[in-house]
């Protein structure tokens, strides 16, 4: 597929544990996305990226995979994912499946065979040392190393103990990934989603957990096949300027894209637990930038906002209670009218915003688990407890609120896997549909002019901001051009626009020029006859 071709893809990711639960027994499957398909293509979507739903343990979600082939029993059966697929294929939405590389389960036969001998020929699968050999911490905390009695040695995990590394040097490792990639396409997957892709080349000498010399070698060895260069693929491995051209530039036969957080890192300090600021023109800043140099570099941005690993945007960098509607409203404007493939996380498109809660035992993600026992003792319960609802992964995990019934349209089940969001009563799509004020509404008006205007899709970007406060931009494109302006947080008088037709926005706004308040945003646009 012409790499410009992805412009068209407007991707929705779903967390299959919390989407709907389609079998009444309190957890998300895949019959219930298919129940969904309809509502997905109303909203305007046509990709999905699924986080993993294959066989695991869930000790990470499902990204402690035990069987790269089959489906999760919670999630239902491989019927299921195929009626999925072909019900996706019928509406034109494509697949992006999770592709875990680095580390399997612990439950994996591989590492059970791997960690009963070192003789075991699926010793080498994975990464061992009979002492700990450095001071890699886990991304979840604590070493990276665990010992492991029967071979009387240590195995490498850089995330959770129950995720151990995979060994990418050894050439059987690669051998079989590759065939994992192979059987998922044969299943008629249109694209992959790697998961922190750059963790697989390691260098010890140099003292790299990732990004070790042999990433690229990896990545063609996977994605740069014949038999596989047409398939979508978004790495989970952010670059700056001068690498991400290495890795997702079109000539490089690696990745058709990356997930870029730079704009996920503003104000960020070094415990992502501790709240932090986000600069607006921070913000700003960062995104044209990331405009301008894909525009000079000709590579595809990602457009994102929410994920599964991190907070509401519109809790985290903006006012989800007395701006909820006009924050979540102009973040879609500011994000989803830029130059790039937008990625759009469940349950943002109607502007849900991150829960609360008063005790750890509202909480299961390991990451936060882990963070929690680590602190509890240096740190008061209040504010340990408000760390945790400020950076808990649990935020964008709860059961989705669809309407105002029992477990707000999630689940007929009695308990639900995790508990039910604290705001499920105010903010759930069936209330915000009947709302003046629909954040989704707003959604669907955005994703139709971006797939009916080339110059959202294709055009080219131009900052028209003056001053700090708002950020405004065009896209032009032969003789369609488009100007969208964002107000942030205060209020703002804005000049030297050009005044063009008003197309929408959320809220009095019909004037490009004037003033804003906080968070207003409005789209306009010129056509010229060419
Ligand atoms: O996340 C990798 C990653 O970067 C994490 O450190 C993430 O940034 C962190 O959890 C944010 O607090 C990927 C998946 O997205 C995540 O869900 C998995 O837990 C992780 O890899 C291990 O597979
Ligand atoms: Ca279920």
């Amino acid at each position: 597929m012409p790499r410009r071709d992805y412009l068209d893809w407007i991707v929705y990711q779903i967390y299959p544990r919390s989407f709907c639960d389609g079998n009444g027994d309190g957890i998300g499957d895949l019959n219930g996305i298919t129940a969904k398909l309809d509502y997905l293509k109303m909203l305007g979507v046509n990709a999905v990226w699924l986080s993993p739903c294959y066989k695991s343990p869930n000790c990470d979600n499902g990204y402690d995979i035990s069987d790269y082939r089959d489906i999760m029993d919670e999630f239902g059966t491989l019927d299921d994912w195929k009626r999925m697929i072909s019900e996706m294929h019928a509406r034109g939405i494509k697949l992006i499946m999770d592709f875990v590389a680095n580390h399997t389960s612990s439950e994996h036969v591989w590492f059970k065979e791997a960690r009963s001998s070192r003789e075991n020929p699926f010793h080498d699968y994975y990464i061992w040392r009979d002492e700990i050999p450095n001071d890699w911490q886990s991304c979840f905390g604590g070493s990276a190393w665990e010992y492991n009695e029967e071979t009387e040695e240590y195995y490498l995990h850089s995330f959770a103990v129950g995720q151990p590394d995979l060994n990418w040097e050894n050439p059987k490792v690669r051998e079989e990934m590759c065939a994992v990639v192979d059987y998922w396409v044969g299943m008629g997957v249109d694209g992959f989603r790697c998961d922190v892709l750059n963790f697989i080349s390691k260098d010890f000498a140099k003292g790299k957990i990732c990004d070790g010399d042999r990433l690229h070698e990896y990545v063609k060895e996977l994605f740069g096949r014949e038999e596989v260069k047409h398939v979508f693929t978004v790495g989970e491995c952010s670059y700056g300027e001068n690498e991400i051209a290495d890795i997702c530039g079109e000539d490089r036969k690696e990745l058709t894209c990356i997930f870029q957080f730079d704009h996920f890192c503003i104000g960020k300090t070094e415990d992502k637990f501790v709240k932090a600021d986000l600069n607006l023109n921070d913000l700003r800043k960062t995104l044209v930038k990331w405009q301008n140099i894909c525009e000079r570099k000709n590579l595809l941005y990602t457009l994102f906002t929410d994920n599964h690993d991190n907070a509401h945007y519109i809790s985290r960098a903006g006012n989800d209670l007395q701006f909820r509607y006009e924050c979540a409203t102009a973040y879609c404007a500011m994000f989803y009218l830029l130059k790039g493939i937008p990625f759009i996380y469940q349950g943002q498109e109607w502007g849900t915003p991150d829960p609360h809660y008063p005790s750890i035992t509202d909480f299961c993600d390991v990451e936060t688990i882990n963070y929690y026992d680590a602190h509890k003792d240096k740190l008061s319960e209040e504010e340990l407890i408000g760390r945790i609802n400020f950076g808990s992964r649990d935020n964008t995990r709860r059961p989705l609120c669809w309407t105002n019934d029992k477990n707000y349209g999630f689940s007929s089940a009695e308990r639900t896997w995790s508990n039910l969001h604290t705001r499920g009563g105010e903010v759930n799509l069936e209330q915000d549909r009947e709302s003046e004020k629909s954040v989704f509404a707003f959604y669907q008006k955005t994703l139709a002019l971006r797939k009916e205007s080339e110059a959202i899709r294709f055009g080219s970007f131009e900052d028209c901001t003056e001053k700090d406060g708002y950020f405004a931009y065009k896209r032009v494109c032969g003789g369609d051009e488009i100007l969208v302006v964002v107000n942030f947080d205060g209020e703002s008088e804005i000049a030297g626009l050009p005044e063009w037709e008003y197309l929408f926005g959320n809220g009095q706004k019909r004037s490009a020029n004037g003033r804003y308040s906080p968070f207003e945003t409005a789209v306009y646009r010129k056509r010229r006859k060419i």
